[in-house]
C-alpha cells in the first residue's frame, strides 16, 4: 500500500503516474482539505475535488480544476440576487457539492462522503481528508487582513503581500480515520509535488500526522514542487518565503526537514543541489519531474517507489 500527501492539481498528475505502475486499490491519498469553502450553504472541496475529477478523466483539461463539458446556468441565475460570481461553482460541479453537503448534513463525516463521491466516479484511489473537522488555511496579509485561502487566491487573484499562512481550527482537528493507519502501514509514503505551504503543511499541521509521519519506519520520499528554481504552477514562490522557506528545490527539503523527509526528488534542472539535500541528511535523486504526461508522470513515480525501496533496506 503507498500513501501519498496530496494537495490539486500536482497531486493528480502525480497519482496519475502512480497508478500506471501500481494497482490503484493499493494507493491512498491523504487529502489537503484547508482549501475548502462554504458557499452558498455547500460545502466546497477543491482538492479533493480536483483530484477525483482528474482520476476519473473529467477535470476541465484546460483550468486543470472543475468539471469538463462545464455549464454555469445556476451560477447565471443566482447573479439576478445580485451575487457576485468570484467563485465559479459549474453546474455538473454543483452536484457533488448539493450531495456531500445533503449527506454532512445527515450527519456523515466528510471521510465517509469522499468514499461515496470517488466510488460514484470510478476512482479507485482511496481519497480521505486529512482530517473530518474543520481547517481552514487563512493567509494574513502584509496589509494586516486576514483572508480565507480562496478569497486570496481567486477573490484577490493571489496579488497581496503575505504576511503569514496558519491553519484555523487546526489545533482541535484530528486525523480523519485511516490516515495515522496509513502513515503506519505503507510500503511508501510520498508527498506529492503539491504546495509546501498551502496544501502539504495544511496537512502536516493536524495533529497527529507530522508526528506519525516523523515516527513511522515507513520511508517517506517528497517530491519538489520547484523545478530550475520557479513554480511549476500556483503562488508557492509567494507563500514560501512567509514562511521561513528558501523557492528552490533545497529550499522546500529544508522546509520539510529531515524529520519527516527520508528522500528528496528534485528535477534534473536543479541537480546542482542534490549535495546540499544529501547534507541535510535526506538521500536525493534527481530526475524529470514535469508530468507533461502520464508517462512521465509514471517514470517519476518509479523514481520515488525506487528510492523508497533503496531507503527501507
Ligand atoms: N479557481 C479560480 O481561479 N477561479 C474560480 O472561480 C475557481 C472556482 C473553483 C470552484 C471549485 C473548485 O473545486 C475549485 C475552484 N477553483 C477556482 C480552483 C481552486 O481555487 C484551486 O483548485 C485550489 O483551491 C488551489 O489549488
Amino acid at each position: 500500500m503507498y500513501a501519498v500527501l496530496a494537495g490539486g492539481v500536482g497531486a493528480a498528475r502525480f497519482l496519475r503516474g502512480l497508478t500506471a505502475i501500481v494497482p490503484a486499490d493499493e494507493v491512498v491519498a491523504i487529502v489537503n482539505v484547508g482549501d475548502d469553502l462554504e458557499r452558498f450553504g455547500l460545502r466546497v472541496c477543491p482538492d479533493l475535488d480536483s483530484i477525483t475529477y482528474w482520476l476519473s478523466g473529467t477535470v476541465h483539461p484546460e483550468q486543470q480544476w472543475g468539471r469538463a463539458d462545464e455549464s454555469h446556468v445556476v451560477a447565471t441565475e443566482l447573479e439576478r440576487f445580485g451575487h457576485d460570481p468570484w467563485f465559479t461553482l459549474g453546474d455538473r460541479d454543483l452536484g457533488v457539492h448539493i450531495h456531500r453537503s445533503w449527506r454532512l448534513g445527515q450527519g456523515a463525516s466528510l471521510s465517509q462522503v469522499a468514499e461515496e463521491v470517488r466510488r460514484a466516479f470510478g476512482v479507485e484511489v482511496r481519497l480521505i481528508p486529512a482530517t473530518d473537522d474543520r481547517a481552514e488555511t487563512r493567509i494574513v496579509t502584509q496589509d494586516g487582513r486576514d483572508l480565507h485561502f480562496q478569497e486570496y487566491w481567486v477573490g484577490e487573484r493571489g496579488a497581496p503581500p503575505v504576511a503569514g499562512v496558519h491553519l484555523a481550527g487546526a489545533a482541535d482537528a484530528r486525523p480523519a480515520p485511516g490516515v495515522v493507519e496509513a502513515l503506519l502501514d505503507a510500503d511508501a509514503i510520498i508527498i506529492a509535488p503539491s504546495n509546501p505551504v498551502v496544501s502539504i503543511d495544511t496537512i502536516l499541521a493536524i495533529p497527529g500526522i507530522a508526528e506519525a509521519l516523523r515516527t513511522t519506519p515507513v520511508p517517506v520520499v517528497g517530491v519538489s514542487p520547484i523545478i530550475g528554481g520557479q513554480v511549476v504552477r500556483g503562488m508557492a514562490h509567494k507563500l514560501l518565503p512567509a514562511v521561513g522557506a528558501e523557492v528552490s528545490a533545497a529550499g522546500v527539503a529544508a522546509h520539510y526537514g529531515p524529520e519527516v523527509l527520508d528522500g528528496f526528488v528534485i528535477d534534473t534542472a536543479d541537480a546542482d543541489a542534490v549535495d546540499a539535500i544529501a547534507a541535510l541528511g535526506i538521500r536525493c535523486v534527481a530526475t524529470d519531474t514535469m508530468m507533461d504526461d502520464v508517462e512521465v508522470a509514471a517514470s517519476l513515480a518509479r523514481t520515488c517507489l525506487e528510492l523508497a525501496a533503496e531507503l527501507a533496506g
